[in-house]
């Protein structure tokens, strides 16, 4: 609680206590140079004036992190506890100045000194706490969480090496570690002080407490602690700031005891490295589940330390235990932090003595459940042995749980034993496994995906028989982005037009862009959006500039499909339309405008295909480079390392957003919002939110092409055979040709064999399928390109009616129907 003495009677409670104008500012700056990092002006190196400005901004944000712990603390409020295995929060720096709405004033106070706000934020290395889409989600959402004035907590785990950084060398990608922490990481609080044991493996056994009742004992065979490290997330536009705590793994003293019995101290050293490797490396794999032993100690961390911190804050108040899903609404993002369930149950029932009965009944209440994927290959099983051996307690419960869960579906369901076996949270069908996203399901009072279609198909596929059988606890949450990140930081000048013709007030409210409609024709404005996106076009030449060492041509259509290197997704078909147009403009058939395509993405480091891709991105762009020709109009690039701070940089270059992914498999995407609220038109497949996202902005601005879900189904069904694509289409076959030759290859005839006998023996997502109507579609909007006035109407009306995608209608609708919590607005205490 904060001492009284702070309080600012001052109206403006966001910038209560510490000042904020220019001179003070760089006052406290140098000031922090010499205390902090112990620096005189002459040797501070630009991580030293990062770290100094880090601290100014720290300090003045603390008071609003202060004053909303209090009143949430004193109010009791309900509170959203956001479980997720990632978080991709991005640069803190920009963000941070934004909601404090001091970043003039360091502009000001940075004023000849060494480095500009600029230097400082480009210096700035995020935290890449995740792999893609779901981990800057759940960033999205502690934002528009913040923003909403919800009293939150994201809890996660604190990876000392988050997602690796990406080089390309010789077309091929390396991975390098990702040591995010080496500088320091000014934004986190440790709090070394609370340790939160957390047991592995050992054994159970049963006894009879002293009231006669069956109880189980754990005896775990070792332990490890989890210590956290909160980093603030603000509000933009309110005094509120919630938080997000990631915990790290801590070796227990138990090994030294250990090491002092047995006289063993190396060996002892070493179980003690080993124990703190728990949360040393984030998995690198986006839809794909890795099945191993350290990944599940990772999850059960995780869930273990966030519960049992929960309680303590609950427990502070003095209240019983059944009440906590009145104070804790838990959202587990995925089926990652689904142990939760089974450990809630464990301390409930184990730990402080609820019946059975009753820990269910909190549980549930507690526990929500958003699906990301419906891929087979990413919904998360960990096999019967390796489950029971690091949690064999847990492995009780959730046998437990399904017996009498299959009890109830049986009554339901007489007589279907083969639907019963569909449901059961343990897939026996072979070696056994327990079914992740069965346990999250049976566990939860509500079940959403993250678009209309993905959250449909949800009912209808995975968990068609849950869906059946309790069709009041499924719903659809659209995912959605914050335009504080991905329009005023990314893109300020876009954001400045848009205030200056809108007014104040629409970053918080984003339906407001409507008002921006009748502006699509209104020449002057129609001219100065153009103007903007050709700046923000010079900036990404810059970039590539640098990075790659050529400038873009600014005149050309920048054609932008980035995020992770996935066969779904179909970067290769992408890559089979600039062969289609190379070909063409070897036969002297030119097209309508320039492009240049841009690619940018991680694969995941043992996936093989993904990074062949990546491969096969370079050796188109040599191939087009080598051909006088074709260079004048195409240029492919590839943009190393995407991450969040590359792709603000890129969005709001972008005209047009690649969106191409096999209809069925995108869960929502949310590049393509960001690319949209960006001003790019889309070309894409009716695939995850590109369905609602071409509602909003009108079937006339949305360039659609390809199979609908259900025929990709029937399709396959029918026995889809890819080769014949090519038989029928000439075109199609002189790009597959030009696939296999060694043109693209300087002379390595086979390297895209693999690829190319995917694509012609299964084809599993259905490139050749929708190459025809992908190549229609990109003429289509070659065509509108060509006429730069109609282009920018459409992009205007795009941005107009893209308001319905902010995060903020996300959060309001998961507060509304799944959580029912409302806006607790922060006071500051009274003297
Ligand atoms: C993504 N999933 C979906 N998973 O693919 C995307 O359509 C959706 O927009 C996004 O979630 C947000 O809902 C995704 O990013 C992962 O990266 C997991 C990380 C952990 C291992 C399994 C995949």
């Amino acid at each position: 609680m904060p001492p009284h003495s702070i309080t600012s009677s001052s109206a403006d409670q966001t910038q209560a206590h510490l000042p904020v104008d220019p001179q003070s500012l760089r006052t406290a700056y140098l000031e922090k140079l010499l205390c902090q990092q112990g620096k005189f002006l002459a040797v501070a190196t630009q991580n030293d004036h990062y770290l100094a400005l880090a601290g100014v901004v720290r300090d003045r944000l603390l008071t609003r992190w202060i004053y909303s712990a209090h009143t949430f603390f004193e109010q009791q409020s309900r509170t959203v506890a956001y479980l997720s295995a990632e978080f991709l929060l991005g640069p803190q720096l920009g963000n941070n100045l934004l909601c404090l709405g001091i970043r003039d004033a360091i502009e000001a106070a940075l004023a000849g000194l060494p480095y500009t706000l600029e230097q400082l934020i480009a210096h700035e290395e995020e935290p890449g706490l995740g792999n893609g889409g779901l981990g800057r989600l759940a960033a999205c959402y502690l934002d528009s969480l913040a923003t909403l004035n919800i009293p939150a907590i994201g809890y996660g785990l604190r990876y000392e090496y988050g997602i690796f950084d990406q080089v390309i060398a010789n077309g091929e990608q390396l991975e390098i570690a990702d040591k995010w922490l080496r500088l320091g990481f000014p934004w986190e609080i440790a709090r070394p002080e609370i340790l939160v044991p957390v047991g592995f493996g050992g054994s159970t056994e049963a006894y009879t407490d002293q009231h006669g009742r069956y109880r189980v004992r754990w005896t775990p065979d070792w332990t490890v602690n989890g210590t956290p490290y909160d980093t603030p997330v603000l509000g933009y536009g309110t005094a509120n700031a919630n938080f997000v705590r990631l915990w790290q793994a801590v070796a227990s003293d138990a090994f030294d005891f250990q090491a002092f019995n047995a006289g063993d101290y190396y060996g002892a050293v070493e179980a003690k490295v080993r124990s703190e490797t728990i949360s040393k490396v984030l998995y690198p794999n986006d839809n794909a589940s890795s099945g191993k032993q350290l990944r599940l100690q990772q999850q059960y961390l995780m869930v273990a330390c966030s519960l049992r911190d929960m309680i303590r804050l609950y427990l502070q108040r003095g209240a019983a235990l059944s009440g906590l899903a009145e104070k804790f609404a838990i959202q587990l993002n995925d089926t990652h932090p689904a142990l939760a369930i089974l450990e809630l149950m464990r301390l409930l029932v184990d730990e402080h003595d609820q019946s059975w009965d009753e820990a269910w009944q909190i549980t549930q209440r507690c526990f929500a459940y958003t699906n990301h994927t419906l891929l087979p290959e990413a919904l998360e099983k960990w096999g019967l042995p390796l489950f029971g051996k690091l949690l064999p307690r847990h492995l009780e419960i959730v046998l437990e749980i399904n017996r009498r869960f299959l009890e109830q579906a049986r009554a339901r369901f007489p007589n279907d034993p083969a639907r019963l076996s569909r449901m059961s949270l343990i897939d026996e069908s072979g070696e056994r496994y327990v079914r992740m996203a069965h346990v999250a399901t049976v566990g939860s009072h509500a079940i959403n995906g993250v678009a209309a279609l993905h959250s449909d198909l949800l009912q209808k596929t995975v968990l068609r028989d849950f869906a059946e059988l309790w069709p009041e606890r499924f719903y659809n949450v659209t995912n959605g982005v914050t335009p504080r990140r991905f329009i005023a930081l990314a893109n300020p000048e876009l954001a400045a037009l848009i205030t200056s013709a809108l007014g104040p007030g629409w970053l918080n409210q984003l339906e407001r862009l409507r008002e921006l409609e009748p502006l699509a024709a209104d020449a002057a404005f129609v001219e100065r959006f153009q103007a903007i996106k050709r700046r923000n076009k010079q900036r990404m030449s810059e970039q590539a500039e640098r990075v790659l060492g050529r400038a873009l041509d600014l005149s050309s259509m920048f054609d932008v499909q980035v995020k992770r290197i996935h066969e779904y997704k179909r970067q290769t078909l992408n890559l089979l339309h600039v062969l289609t147009l190379y070909n063409r403009i070897r036969r002297g058939q030119l097209p309508r405008v320039r492009r240049t395509v841009i690619f940018a993405g991680k694969a995941a480091p043992g996936y093989v295909m993904a990074k062949l891709v990546i491969r096969l991105v370079h050796g188109v762009a040599d191939l087009v480079q080598r051909d006088d020709e074709a260079r004048r109009w195409l240029d492919v690039r590839f943009m190393p390392d995407f991450n969040v701070k590359n792709a603000e940089r890129i969005y709001p270059a972008a005209d047009l957003s690649e969106q191409i992914s096999t209809a069925g498999k995108e869960a929502s995407g949310t590049s393509n919002m960001k690319l949209a609220l960006n001003g790019a038109l889309t070309i894409g497949t009716l695939d995850g939110a590109n369905v609602e996202m071409r509602e909003h902005v009108g079937a006339e601005n949305f360039f659609l092409f390809g199979l609908h879900s259900h025929e990709v189904l029937q399709l396959k069904a029918a026995g889809y055979q890819p080769r014949q694509y090519m038989e029928r289409d000439p075109e199609l076959r002189a790009v597959l040709d030009l696939l296999g030759s060694k043109e693209l290859t300087d002379g390595d005839r086979d390297r895209f064999e693999p690829l190319l006998r995917s694509l012609l023996d299964l084809d599993e997502y259905c490139v050749l399928a929708d190459y025809r109507a992908y190549i229609e579609a990109q003429e289509a909007a070659a065509t509108v390109f060509a006429d730069p006035h109609e282009w920018t109407r459409r992009a205007i009306l795009t941005v107009a009616r893209m308001g319905y995608f902010s995060s903020d209608r996300s959060i309001a609708e998961y507060c509304k129907t799944i959580w029912h919590t409302h806006p607790v607005p922060v006071t500051t205490p009274r003297p």
